[in-house]
């Protein structure tokens, strides 16, 4: 995609983002209609509503991108590039009245050097992620520098893990519960703080802007961590993920790379 389009793409992904920002800082406060529910996930016919907003958005500027979302596919899921959305991350927090939580766009292009089996085959070129209730934007377009509102933002340079806020998260399920707690429990005590914030791509924008010093999740889902990962790399972090079990999941470390090497991987 050259720059032109890529400028194109990143102006039609903020456009779906606020657009969907909008339509969520409209409802924090209303009654939510709830499709679906265990014990710990929520997914609302909001989520339905707002991927759709936004799939409209962005296939009238893009007709031809494919759409993976976390509330279903649209296009060809061979496409040589994509949509990867996520319409409200931080689902939980948002049926709550919570004000934490984030629509998150990513564009993602079939990677050439990818192409094993393991590996998604996909590379993320350019992310954006909106909290509509802090009216910041997040953008990264791979190769350039990360910006928070338009500023150049970079991750923190802290290097003592007793001085570092690291965010976790526990994904869906008791099973990625149960084997993240452990590692919870060992990093409380190394840190200064650990926080659970219930919003993946919110905390991955937070470690690009130097708010956290890392996050940590297994059982995250792509939609979840692919806008945001692009942030953090282009905010001078490091970003790690490796596929798991499930549909587009995954094991997922990101940090401001000079702690990297101390954090837990949970698996
Ligand atoms: C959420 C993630 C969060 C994770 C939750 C959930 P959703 O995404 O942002 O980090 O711990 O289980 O997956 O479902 O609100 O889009």
């Amino acid at each position: 995609m050259d720059r032109l389009n890529q400028r194109k793409a990143l102006a039609a992904a903020v456009n779906a983002a606020r657009a969907a920002g909008k339509l969520m800082r409209a409802n924090l406060r209303e009654t939510k209609v709830v499709n679906f529910s265990t014990q710990h996930d929520i997914k609302l016919e909001l989520d339905v509503r707002c991927q759709k907003l936004i799939e409209r958005k962005l296939a009238a500027a893009f007709p031809k991108i494919a759409l993976l979302g976390e509330e279903g596919e649209a296009g060809d899921a061979d496409a040589d590039f994509r949509w990867v959305v996520d319409p409200i991350d931080g689902t939980v927090n948002f049926t709550y009245g919570i004000p934490h939580a984030c629509v998150s766009i990513a564009l993602q292009a079939r990677s050439p050097k990818s192409r094993s089996a393991r590996v998604d085959r996909y590379e993320t070129i350019l992310g954006v992620v909106h909290d509509p209730f802090t009216d910041e934007l997040w953008t990264a377009v791979r190769g350039q520098p990360a910006r928070l509102n338009g500023r150049v933002i970079h991750v923190s340079r802290r290097q003592k893990l007793a001085e570092t806020v690291v965010s976790m998260g526990f994904a869906k399920t008791r099973e990625t519960l149960e084997m993240t707690l452990p590692h919870f429990n060992r990093l409380s005590r190394r840190v200064r703080k650990v926080r659970v914030m219930g919003a993946a791509a919110l905390a991955l924008a937070y470690v690009a802007t130097g708010r956290f010093d890392a996050y940590i999740e297994s059982g995250i889902s792509l939609w979840d961590i692919a806008a945001g990962g692009l942030i953090v790399e282009c905010a001078g972090g490091k970003f790690w993920c490796e596929p798991i079990s499930g549909h587009h999941r995954y094991c997922m470390v990101a940090s401001n790379g000079l702690i990297h090497r101390r954090l837990p991987i949970p698996r």
